[in-house]
């Protein structure tokens, strides 16, 4: 073995990749700010809804969402706990946002799926359970807020058992619920872990560390409490399967975790088991067959773009997965789309809205480059031999309106504005076809990335906005271009309307509306997505 393959290997076994995902407000961005306390990545840990004193969440940084107490974009924190470097994703909830949500996914080897207790599954925790089983990801599964009313926690393991089809596996059990919640009992070190209540949990909680038979239990954890949680563990040991470790890494065994982020309940057994189990950065199949993580030729994707993530220096960051090989600073590598070399001279590593410098990385990393217009979503970058990976998905925009400027002289800003929040992926851009119409058209999954947009544009670009939303809710692409539309004739009830690589696409005010016109022109291909991406556009498509 060569000493760069060697370093590889040792490098890629410390590495632990995941994301957190949920239906919004379960508490994945509490769960990272107390993970990164334990981590040692922070000293306090700042809440979602601070008070002006308190240290704010170093995941939701954005402005925005301070103002809202909700995410709206995904973060990435990088730290090192014990032996490894952890890639923590945290990811916003609400289903406006999910496009982000799931090219943050394509980013991850792990899933922590999270679940408030009192709530049990919801919807858009089980949209995305969906995605990560489809992609075979390991999930585990972490019930949250148990300091709070819950339901009954073997409920709970039922309706995970039952509505995903996955084999819970519990790796702690909760010692009562509520105001009456004292601890978990670990199955695997088979110990009882009390916990304490520090100010507002931005500490560590204080632990008490035993094992259930010893003399001091009845003392700390009054009887009405400990009798149904002997109960309840017991048919848990009975009922449960063993631990399959080939099961879980396939996603269909969850290891389950009780505990409460905002106290701190749970949340350092959790981390320890995740790092003993978490898979490390696994293989990419790309147009060049699977990529495994240790091979020397340095590859990597961008899934993600974010503009101004520090206000005062208006940087563009593209959002990097390193699949294979090393990266090192001022590396050449070849952008697959263009064909262009480019040399990486500014990496960062990601920290919330902090970054350093980087200097190396490696395959499950996730880095920031600066984006001076060079990457788009599903670029691959590579060293070695010719390579392209897999293109990330993009939704079909259901919402649609006009934007306008009312200010003239902002018309550069504007225009700016609009640019670098499309190709972050915020929102879709088109235009109408007739040319008196010179006003973008925005289309979105959901209301609230409208919001977004204009407030951006507001506090990032200086540019106050008018919305005029449009009575559409379809929007279809036409496969062959422009000749293919001209040759279908007159369409009724159609919007015609061209997207940023000027491609066809129609807009309809239901689906009615579409079957009508599928069924006066069978002939007409039309796709619910842009046929080119930015990134298809040169590179062709890319293997699976
Ligand atoms: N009581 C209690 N509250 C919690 C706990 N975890 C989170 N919360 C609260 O739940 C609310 C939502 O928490 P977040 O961490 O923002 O939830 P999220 O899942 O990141 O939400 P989105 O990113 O918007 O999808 C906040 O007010 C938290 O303080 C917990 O363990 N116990
Ligand atoms: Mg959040």
């Amino acid at each position: 073995m060569s000493q760069l393959q060697q370093e590889l290997a040792e490098e890629v076994a410390r590495r632990r990749t995941f994301a957190i995902i949920s239906h919004p407000d379960a508490g994945k961005t509490t769960l990272t700010e107390k993970l990164l306390l334990y981590g040692g990545a922070i000293h306090l840990a700042g809440s979602v809804k601070a008070r002006a004193a308190q240290r704010r969440a170093t995941s939701d940084w954005m402005e925005l969402e301070q103002q809202r107490g909700i995410s709206i974009t995904s973060t990435v924190l990088q730290f090192n706990y014990h032996d490894c470097t952890l890639n923590l994703l945290d990811t916003p909830g609400h289903k406006d946002f999910s496009e982000d949500t799931y090219r943050t996914l394509a980013a991850a080897d792990n899933a922590v799926m999270l679940v408030d207790a009192a709530k049990g599954l919801e919807t858009q925790t089980r949209k995305l359970f969906e995605v990560c089983r489809l992609r075979e990801l390991p999930i585990f599964t972490f019930v949250n807020k148990l300091d709070l009313p819950t339901r009954e926690p073997l409920e709970l393991l039922d309706e995970i058992e039952k509505e995903l089809g996955i084999v819970p596996y519990v790796m702690n059990y909760p010692i009562g619920t509520g105001m009456r919640f004292k601890g978990v009992f670990d199955r695997i070190s088979r110990k009882v872990h009390l916990f304490q209540r520090n100010a507002h949990g931005s500490k560590e909680a204080t632990v008490k560390i035993m094992s259930l038979d010893d003399p001091s239990l009845p003392e700390l954890v009054s009887e009405d409490i400990l009798q149904p949680f002997l109960e309840e563990l017991e048919m848990v040991e009975a009922a449960g399967s063993e631990w399959d470790e080939k099961a879980f890494m396939n996603g269909k065994m969850t290891p389950i975790f009780f505990g409460s982020a905002m106290t701190n309940f749970g949340v350092e057994l959790f981390l320890k088991s995740f790092l003993a189990h978490g898979s490390t950065p696994e293989s990419h199949q790309s147009s060049s067959g699977e990529i495994a993580p240790t091979d020397e030729d340095f590859s990597a994707f961008v899934f993600k773009l974010q503009a101004n993530m520090d206000p005062k220096h208006r940087d563009r960051i593209a959002f990097v997965r390193v699949c294979s090989g090393k990266f090192e600073k001022d590396m050449t590598v070849t952008h697959t789309r263009s064909g262009k070399q480019i040399r990486l001279s500014y990496a960062q590593k990601l920290f919330g809205q902090d970054r350093e410098a980087l200097e190396v990385a490696y395959a499950g990393d996730v880095i920031g480059l600066n984006n001076p217009g060079a990457f788009a979503i599903g670029d691959t970058i590579y060293a070695g031999k010719k390579l392209q990976y897999a293109g990330i998905p993009t939704f079909s925009p259901e919402l649609f309106a006009y934007l306008r400027s009312p200010e003239p002289s902002k018309f550069k800003q504007f225009r700016k504005g609009i640019t670098e929040l499309r190709e972050e992926g915020a929102i879709q851009i088109m235009y109408s076809v007739d040319e008196a119409k010179r006003d973008p058209i925005l289309g979105a999954v959901g209301q609230l990335q409208f919001e977004v947009v204009q407030y951006r544009l507001q506090s990032e670009y200086g540019v106050e906005t008018i919305l005029e939303p449009l009575p559409y809710s379809v929007a279809r692409w036409v496969e062959n271009g422009w000749e293919a539309l001209e040759e279908a004739g007159r369409l009724f009830n159609t919007f015609v309307a061209k997207d940023n690589l000027d491609q066809p696409v129609l807009l309809f005010k239901n689906i009615w509306n579409l079957s009508q016109v599928e069924s006066d022109c069978p002939k007409l291909k039309l796709s619910n997505t842009a046929p080119l991406t930015l990134a298809g556009s040169f590179s062709g498509k890319a293997s699976s």
